[in-house]
């Protein structure tokens, strides 16, 4: 599927209308004004027991374990996961857009066994994924790298607000005042969930340290099984150099309207630490008493660097 097919030029005449606009509140979450007209009709969402759920806050490494999982679904086929772009195989559960398919729409034209994207907080989701007890993988990232990705992607996707300065985007993201609200509340809520609920609960850091570690324990998750040369072909085919080439997974079939990637790429970095680069020492000691107040008693840690 190519980029006339998905995005029309009208539709990108349509969403131009929405870039730079204020964020929308929802139950108290910000989200992009679109989106949070999605979530009105998400509870329609009838939900199937063998859909399976990629759920991260923005920048955690969706896009990385999306492709991982439409290669274990397809038993590790190269070919048969280059027949669309990631948002069409994974459909983006609360995308909405002017003059394109919703990510709703783009599900129900999906076959199942489904798998769904969203970067919805627990508050937000469809009550049918939590009954049909949907089987959902986490993906946290330590909220540093998360911030700068955040930062560069509002620069080039021009769906988000203007990011202002980096010091007035960190100070709006510790306030939970970007897309998706609070990255502190977002992976504390969902570690909560996978107390309760089938959620494996993975992180960035794990990943890029011992990739086929991480794939094998999804596939333990699934109850799936299959051969270490297939393992290894899914590990060499979702590293962050073969995923930035790969115009399925690299996002370069959106309109350069819409996502710029000469701003910044959409395939960026792919590092741990790179926040190092941005953060200046004030910034970071800010940041770092912020942090230990956000996240007091909450079980969950981090890796700044490995
Ligand atoms: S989105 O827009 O929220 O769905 O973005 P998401 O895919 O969650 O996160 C994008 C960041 O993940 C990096 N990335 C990867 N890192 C390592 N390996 C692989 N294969 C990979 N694929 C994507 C991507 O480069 C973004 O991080 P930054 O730090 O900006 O490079």
């Amino acid at each position: 599927m190519g980029e006339m097919e998905d995005f029309p030029d009208s539709s990108v005449e349509l969403v131009k209308d929405n870039f730079r606009q204020p964020l929308k509140y929802v139950k108290g979450v910000p989200l992009l004004k679109y989106f949070a007209e999605a979530t009105e009709t998400l509870q329609d969402l009838q939900a199937y027991p063998d859909d399976l759920v990629v759920s991260t806050y923005p920048k955690s490494g969706t896009t990385w374990v999306s492709e991982i999982l439409d290669l274990i679904y397809q038993g590790g086929d190269l070919e048969k996961c280059r027949r669309a772009p990631i948002y069409i195989r994974v459909p983006f559960l609360e995308f909405k857009s002017p003059g394109v398919p919703s990510g709703l729409e783009v599900l129900e034209n999906t076959p199942a066994p489904r798998l769904l994207k969203t970067h919805l907080p627990v508050s937000l989701l469809p009550q049918s994924l939590l009954d049909q007890k949907v089987k959902m993988i986490y993906v946290a990232r330590n909220a540093k790298d998360v911030a700068v990705s955040y930062y560069y992607f509002y620069h080039m996707a021009k769906v988000h607000p203007d990011p202002g300065t980096w010091d007035n985007f960190l100070q709006q993201f510790m306030d939970g005042k970007v897309s998706y609200g609070s990255w502190y509340q977002h992976v504390q809520e969902w570690w909560e969930l996978s107390h309760s609920h089938p959620v494996l609960y993975l992180f960035y850091e794990d990943m890029k340290e011992n990739p086929k570690r991480e794939v094998k324990k999804i596939l333990e998750f699934l109850e799936c099984s299959l051969p270490e040369d297939i393992v290894d072909r899914i590990v060499k085919h979702t590293s962050f150099k073969e995923m930035k080439k790969n115009p399925m997974t690299n996002y370069t079939t959106i309109p350069t309207d819409v996502m710029d990637h000469n701003v910044s790429p959409f395939m960026r970095k792919g590092i741990i630490g790179d926040w190092k680069n941005i953060f200046t020492v004030a910034q970071n000691e800010r940041f770092d008493d912020h942090y230990a107040e956000k996240m007091v008693g909450c079980g969950l840690t981090f890796r700044w660097q490995i």
